[in-house]
């Protein structure tokens, strides 16, 4: 593929950037958005308390002095009677205390050359989509139609407008990936293939919802033989699909260890809000699964295989696995009677009405709020906080990323974005062993939108974003990110000396999306910092993937809690142990884009070698040093393209420097990448899952940066495991030279999840990231042009930070 200049404006020659123009519906977009959300909180947290929180009008205008002159906690007081010198702030007067000032801070995108990096409008995927049925690229469905896998059909739309098609009317069906544009001229719209016919195998596709809905047409027949065996085994529930007693999981990947293979492995699991509803619980499978034969689009041929039950099987099918436990073959399991009524109560994430209140705890607690309105402006999806300028956006597949960041006006990475999650189990449960996703193939940018009051405070700023649903062929948009400034109620930097004090506080940007990828849902967001940093930080919550708990097991041990792959969580639910492993990419510009990869040793050893280290020739210890042993530094420019590791007991700089550009102390340029993870790959290279997750092996891998390497893996490589196409591994095999040249980090961080009884019904929070910060990019702590916060004893230097009032935060 050609490669263009990843910063290039002109539509229809980027492929890094988007191709497309944007259309006037844009600005239309910009009038839905609304992102003043949730309740009328409180003042200050004093007042609030003080008050009890009840009509604000009246508390403002009879504050006692005393609270209205104190709003910072900044001051302190100090031992010697130094005073702490607060400048008196302006006091509002009696019934000054009005709702605060919100000047809006989004603009629409006016440039003369479309947004690069927004996220596909909904005309933008309209647009693509009827190019594509006008052109016979894929067929039109209506919603009446029957689900057929003998239509070519669209289950993707990303980022660079890169569309996957599935064709299931060729002779041979096969799967493409074809990048479309330019959509800022409909008219000369064109789609480059960009793998060969039938180099995608059918399949290896990802599962979407078109096939799922054909596996039901006969799992149907099969649930109505094994009827009485559900009946008695599972309170009475029985399934067609009128009554929903039952709902099915197809996705436990892997269909198959080889691209040309396709067989789904699917669990029953009871649905409690039948009759009226349905919504993910996997948490409590059934211990009833078996396998559907699917390869191809001839689905008449179709057939399931390999029941089990309680482990039990494999049964050819369904009447024989009747048939056994009809003839008591096999051992039985019943759930109590009643068991369907508490489904809902054990799993549905409500408050247990038996508990007590917690002291306060419907107090409302603390809250930020903005008195002068946003720090921070946005025009499209650029937003600007604090000498920051970067495009907040995300694709269907890959999900969240930021391109064009810069600080103070000097370029510091072209994107980070996150390419890939990663999650292999190990469990001991039929049709859930060994299973390996990789969450791209689901679409990690498929939001569901954001929760009010829950994911981010109502100060923020949502932004827009959207995917292309197969089923209902169209575009889903959905506010998904948000933008808001945080309050880190902590320092910065600060020091407190016998002459002086001072510090500032850590205010910090966060943009944020949330992702649910069925039973999970992943957090990653970004923290922008006043001296230069960055963190990218990604978390997991949501349901587990539980297995059923079999308290029978003839593979547990003398500890009947817990077996070789978990603990019980629940009377019916083992937490089966896996990872979560989330690739990125970052692509690194540190003051332009050719930089180099230097790796910073952190070393012991002998005071002879640590010199010669930079002087060959040393040859004795010079007589100053009391020990021979010493910490020391070897440097490490990498030349070829290379992947690293965290060892804790080898510690490691990973940097990025610009060669050309030296900081006022001559050191060159560069940011240090750090990983704030606890896991590494654990599995080893004999699993079948590597190299398809090749980007699991390593926590950093430096690349050359190519337009036809933007991906950790294909969407369909983990239904490829014998031949991935798109793996991370790839990219090193040239071994390029990668000095002084625009070059990519793929970093991975993660964490290893083992499920214990807080983990049901639901996991809280687990995080994983790394940061971005300066290393020596700056001629100095790069926070001193910020107002900020000093006292020096007999005042002859004192700085505060913005003197504000106290206001109500916005209405909703
Ligand atoms: C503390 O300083 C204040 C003002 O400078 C002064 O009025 C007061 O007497 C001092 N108190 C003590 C205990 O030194
Ligand atoms: C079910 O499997 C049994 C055992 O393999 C076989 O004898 C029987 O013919 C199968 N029944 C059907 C309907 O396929
Ligand atoms: C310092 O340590 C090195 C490595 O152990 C050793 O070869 C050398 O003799 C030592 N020198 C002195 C002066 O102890
Ligand atoms: C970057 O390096 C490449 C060689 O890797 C060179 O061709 C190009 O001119 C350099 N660009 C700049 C801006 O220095
Ligand atoms: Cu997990």
């Amino acid at each position: 593929m050609e490669e263009t200049n990843k910063y290039a404006v002109s539509s229809g020659s980027s492929d890094s950037g988007r191709m497309s123009g944007k259309q006037a519906c844009r600005a239309q977009l910009f009038g839905v958005f609304l992102f003043v959300l949730g309740l009328v909180g409180g003042l200050l947290i004093g007042i609030y308390a003080y008050h009890g929180g009840k009509d604000l009008e009246v508390i403002c205008k009879n504050l006692p002095e005393s609270i209205q002159m104190t709003p910072t906690p900044a001051t302190t007081a100090r031992p010697n009677n130094q005073t702490s010198a607060a400048t008196p702030r302006p006091t509002p007067a009696i019934g000054q205390c009005q709702h605060c000032h919100r000047p809006e801070p989004r603009q629409p995108w006016t440039g003369s050359h479309p947004e690069l990096f927004a996220p596909l409008t909904a005309d933008e995927m309209q647009a693509v989509y009827n190019f594509l049925v006008d052109n016979n690229y894929v067929h039109r469905r209506g919603l009446d139609e029957m689900v057929t896998l003998r239509t070519n059909y669209a289950p993707y739309m990303a980022l660079y407008a890169r569309v996957n098609v599935i064709r299931g009317d060729r002779m041979v069906p096969d799967y493409m990936e074809y990048k479309v544009g330019p959509l800022d001229r409909p008219d000369s719209i064109t789609a480059l293939a960009l793998v060969q016919d039938g180099e995608l195998t059918f399949n290896s596709r990802p599962y979407d919802y078109m096939e799922t809905a054909l596996y039901e047409r006969i799992v149907t027949p099969d649930f109505k033989i094994l009827e009485p065996l559900t009946k008695e085994s599972f309170d009475g529930a029985y399934y067609p699909r009128e009554n929903n007693d039952f709902a099915f999981w197809y996705f436990n990947g892997p269909p198959g260890d080889k691209g040309d293979e396709r067989e789904t492995r699917f669990i029953a699991y009871l649905n409690p809000l039948a009759p009226n509803g349905y919504d993910f619980l996997e948490h409590d499978f059934l211990p009833l699964s078996a396998t559907i034969h699917c390869p191809g689009n001839v689905y008449e041929d179709w057939y399931i295989h390999s029941y089990y039950y309680l482990n039990q099987g494999p049964f050819a099918n369904a009447t024989a696995l009747m048939e056994a436990y009809n003839a008591g073959t096999i051992r039985k399991f019943a759930h109590p009677k009643g068991y369907r009524n508490t489904i809902l109560d054990r799993h549905l994430p409500d408050r247990d009405v038996d508990e007590p209140f917690r002291p306060k705890s419907r107090m409302p607690p603390p809250r930020a709020y903005e008195p002068e309105g946003p720090r921070y402006s946005i025009v499209g999806h650029t937003v600007s906080w604090m000498g920051w300028e970067f495009s907040a956006t995300s694709g269907q597949l890959r999900g969240p990323a930021l391109f064009d960041i810069k600080f103070k006006g000097e370029s510091i990475a072209y994107e980070i974005a996150l390419n890939e999650i990663g999650v292999v189990y190990g469990s001991g449960s039929a049709a859930q062993t060994n299973i390996i996703y990789t969450d791209s193939s689901y679409g990690i940018g498929e939001y569901y939108g954001i929760i009010k009051t829950v994911d981010c405070p109502e100060h923020s700023t949502l932004l827009e974003t959207s995917h292309w649903d197969v089923y209902l062929s169209k575009p889903v948009v959905h506010k998904s990110i948000c933008v808001y400034e945080a309050d880190g109620q902590n320092a910065l930097w600060r020091h407190k000396g016998y002459e002086f004090e001072g510090g500032l506080r850590n205010n910090f940007l966060v943009v944020r999306l949330s992702a649910t990828i069925d039973n999970y849902d992943y957090i990653i967001e970004w923290h922008f910092y006043l001296d230069g940093k960055i963190y990218t930080i990604v978390s997991a919550s949501g349901y587990i993937q539980g297995a059923f708990w079999d308290d029978q097991n003839p593979f547990m041990g003398t500890d009947k809690s817990r077996d070789s792959f978990g603990y019980r969580v629940n009377d019916f639910t083992h937490g089966q142990i896996h990872d979560h492993m989330f690739g990125f990419k970052v692509d690194l510009d540190i003051a332009g884009t050719n930089n180099t990869m230097e790796v910073v040793h952190w070393k012991t050893g002998d005071v002879v070698t640590a010199l010669r280290s930079q002087v060959p020739s040393v040859n004795g210890i010079p007589p100053y040093f009391l020990n021979n042993i010493t910490r020391y530094l070897e440097y490490e420019i990498i030349e070829r393209e290379a992947a690293y590791s965290i060892e804790m007991s080898m510690p490691k700089f990973w940097t990025v420097v610009n060669e050309n550009k030296r900081n006022k102390w001559g050191a060159m340029r560069g940011y240090h990448i750090q990983p704030l993870t606890t896991a590494a790959q654990t599995l080893t290279d004999a699993h079948p899952a590597l190299p398809a997750l090749s980007f699991t092996r390593h926590h950093c891998t430096v690349t050359k940066r190519k337009e036809s390497e933007q991906y950790l893996s294909s969407t369909s490589d983990v239904n490829r495991l014998d031949k991935p196409i798109e793996h991370l591994e790839k990219m090193l095999e040239d071994n390029e030279y990668i000095r002084d040249t625009d070059i990519v980090n793929w970093v991975t961080v993660g964490f290893l999840h083992l499920p214990t009884s807080e983990d049901s019904p639901m996991t809280n929070r687990v995080e994983s990231g790394f940061m971005l910060k300066p290393f020596n990019f700056f001629d100095k702590t790069a926070v001193f042009d910020l107002p900020a916060y000093l006292n020096t004893r007999g005042d002859w230097r004192t700085e505060r930070p913005p003197p504000f009032s106290p206001c109500l935060e916005p209405e909703p």
